[in-house]
């Protein structure tokens, strides 16, 4: 029987792949056979990352560019696809926070995370699926999260965003199942990255909140991600579309529980 997640031969470009959730879902892609393009806006971090991947001997290329930049996204996409032929794979991983109280939020961050964080990945499918649409295959994955479906404090601009991705998602979905491409999205929980430290030290109740707040007891580790990563990049998701799977620990399936029950 051929085995239904693997990725052998197939080409996967995941922005932002240097740290964190991106380079756990980008190594998980190349145990599976991918050969990795990673995008990045800092050069120091792309070199640190292909250092890494080479290190575990995976497939392992990089492209500075900034998604938000169409232009040069575009001639980027260009270079990668006649160097590499096609992108068979794309993870819209990509993304910025900036935690504060709306009313104290200048338009102009609140502009910028929603540039980085859904006009990036729009731009990114845009290109790609030029290709996916002459071959007739593709998977895009978007990565949303739990702040696609619930809001908090501090964080307007990245939920709006991360709404916004899941509703992208949704849209693509429907624009270009016809051409046997899957678009949908990976809802990560609370993740143990850097992006989460500020609010993961020891002492801020936030991270006791987490703990409690998610059935599982504890925050997800980057690896955790790598198997859905795996599945819907690749044949055993061919039939689904338009879905965002949260990789949560249980957090959206609850209410909570009251700290003394
Ligand atoms: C926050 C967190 C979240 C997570 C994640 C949740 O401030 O609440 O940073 O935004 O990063 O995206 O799914
Ligand atoms: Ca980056």
């Amino acid at each position: 029987m051929t085995n239904l997640f693997n990725l052998s031969g197939k080409t996967a470009l995941i922005t932002g792949g240097t740290h964190g959730l991106g380079l756990a879902m980008a190594e998980g892609l190349a145990s599976a056979g991918a050969e990795l393009i990673i995008t990045s806006t800092t050069p120091s971090k792309l070199e640190e990352a292909l250092i890494y991947f080479h290190s575990k001997n995976y497939k392992a290329t990089g492209y500075i560019f900034d998604v938000t930049d169409e232009k040069e996204a575009a001639k980027q996409i260009e270079i990668i696809e006649e160097k590499h032929h096609k992108i068979d794979i794309l993870v819209n991983n990509a993304g910025i926070i900036k935690r504060v109280l709306a009313v104290d939020m200048p338009v102009e961050d609140f502009r910028k995370v929603i540039d980085v964080d859904l006009v990036g990945p729009f731009i990114m499918a845009q290109l790609v699926v030029k290709g996916m649409i002459e071959r007739k295959a593709g998977k895009i994955i978007n990565i949303c999260s739990m702040m696609s479906e619930l809001g908090r404090e501090n964080v307007s601009a990245y939920a709006s965003a991360k709404g916004g991705l899941k509703m992208l998602t949704k849209s693509l979905a429907t624009e270009w199942a016809k051409h046997n491409i899957q678009v949908n999205g990976i809802g990560p929980g609370y993740f143990a990255t850097a992006q989460t430290a500020p609010i993961r030290v020891d002492g801020n109740p936030f991270n006791e909140f987490i703990i409690s707040r998610t059935p599982e007891g504890r925050w997800g580790n980057p690896e955790d991600l790598a198997g859905t990563a795996i599945f819907l990049a690749s044949e055993a998701s061919n039939f689904i579309n338009g879905q965002i799977i949260y990789v949560d620990g249980g957090i959206l399936a609850t209410l909570g529980k009251a700290s003394n029950e």
